[in-house]
């Protein structure tokens, strides 16, 4: 088989990069190791930034996303039980907060690029990454038991944190930085009403905890852990008795029901300095990771495919070649701008392990600026509507 563009992975950066390139005239095909369903289920992200909601509907994909999102004009901030709003859509010029589920966002990507008559190649495990280098690349993978090869004239991996994209770039020509956070967060989804019209992001002495949605009916919330926390120590009642003391605020009450997912995410910070090598380009959690209390991931996947999109389409049409030798550096700059914000978040709600009453203080009191000023607040809601594209 034979095509330009060589996609590894249908998450969001594979399959928003399919449809730019579609847009663009340019063809691609997807190598996803997962099936269909596996992809379509598996629960991750769900806040939306402003700008990709706006890019969503000019391709055409804004239907469902319209019909069911929640969108939200702020988040709540709340400090042992004290709560205060913020007001994102008023300190950004209008940007509201979209809670749209991942899958659900994938779910549509994939029907729009079948129905465009695109190639998405599920079951198809890339094994070996040949030739980037040259001008003549190969992705060898399996599917059902058979092995075969995909020429393509660039390679793009978009294959998350534990694709074989990143290695396939000289351990010399790149450089890692990372950090482990002391903490993972407990996600679960059940059945309850909405318990508060918006996000809550809790600083308790116990540890961090976030409320938020997915349907009128089906709620999502989040409690710090530890990083290797077995979900079989979290039975239900440990999980709401935690969450009912994280959450507590006089005069309401958290709305429980019946959980149906439970899963322990270990929380890491990663940069993967360069994001080319060749004709290899790395996309979203391929390249980095930041904790999910920023909700970035999705966003910063997103960001780096337009990047790239525009950077393949000024070559392939135009015979220019400076959009992708600037590609790794452009897209960097954002990488450890939104880096940067999701450290400051996470480390301003989670306790530490190793915290001591001195650095609580200065959490607590940071915490306690940022719920007071309006100016801090304008910096919180610049960075979480999400920055520029
Ligand atoms: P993905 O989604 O991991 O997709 C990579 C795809 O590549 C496939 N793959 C291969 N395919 C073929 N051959 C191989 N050898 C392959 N190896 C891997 C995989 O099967 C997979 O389908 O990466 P992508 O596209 O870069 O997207 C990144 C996002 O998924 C991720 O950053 C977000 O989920 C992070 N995240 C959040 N991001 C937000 O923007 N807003 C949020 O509210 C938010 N909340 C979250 C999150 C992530 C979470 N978890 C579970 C880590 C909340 C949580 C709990
Ligand atoms: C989610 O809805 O899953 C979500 C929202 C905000 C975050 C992380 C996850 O910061």
């Amino acid at each position: 088989m034979r095509t330009t563009i060589g996609i590894i992975g249908a998450g969001p950066a594979g399959l928003f990069l399919a449809h730019l390139l579609h847009r663009a005239g340019i063809a691609s095909v997807i190598l996803e190791a997962r099936s269909r369903e596996a992809v379509e289920q598996t629960i991750r992200a769900g806040m939306l930034e402003h700008w990709v909601v706006e890019r969503m509907r000019a391709m055409g994909l804004g239907a469902r996303l319209d019909a069911e999102a929640h969108f939200h004009g702020g988040i709540t901030l709340q400090s042992g039980t004290e709560r205060a709003h913020l007001d994102i859509a008023g300190l950004t010029g209008g940007k509201r907060v979209t809670i749209y589920a991942q899958h659900e966002v994938l779910k549509d990507l994939i029907a729009a690029r079948l129905a465009d008559g695109g190639e998405i190649r599920f079951d198809a495990t890339v094994t070996r990454i040949e030739g980037i280098e040259s001008d003549r690349p190969a992705l060898h993978y399996g599917e059902g038991g058979v092995a075969r090869r995909l020429d393509c004239d660039f390679v793009v991996a978009a294959d998350g944190f534990h694709g074989p994209g990143r290695q396939a770039i000289p351990a010399a020509a790149r450089r890692e930085y990372s950090r482990r956070w002391p903490f993972g967060w407990l996600g679960i989804l059940c059945h309850a009403p909405l318990s508060w019209p918006e996000l809550i992001y809790a600083s308790h002495a116990d540890g961090f905890a976030l409320l938020t949605t997915r349907s009128d009916s089906v709620q999502r919330l989040y409690l710090q852990c530890g990083p290797d926390d077995d979900v079989a120590a979290w039975p239900d009642a440990r999980i709401w008795d935690a969450l009912h003391r994280r959450l507590a605020s006089p005069g309401w009450q958290l709305a429980e029901g019946a959980i149906f997912a439970k899963t322990v995410v270990p929380l890491r910070s990663f940069v993967c300095e360069t994001m080319r090598h060749g004709r290899l380009f790395l996309a979203g959690d391929a390249a980095h990771i930041v904790p999910p209390t920023g909700a970035k991931g999705l966003n910063l996947a997103v960001a780096d495919v337009v990047v790239l999109a525009r950077a393949l389409e000024a070559f392939l049409h135009h015979n220019r070649s400076d959009g992708i030798e600037s590609y790794a550096a452009r897209a960097l700059e954002r990488v450890w701008k939104v880096a940067r914000f999701s450290w400051w978040m996470t480390a301003m709600l989670h306790r530490s392990p190793s915290e001591d009453a001195f650095d609580a203080r200065i959490r607590a009191a940071e915490l306690a600026h940022v719920m007071e000023s309006r100016p801090a607040q304008a910096a919180l809601a610049e960075n979480y509507a999400g920055l520029p594209m």
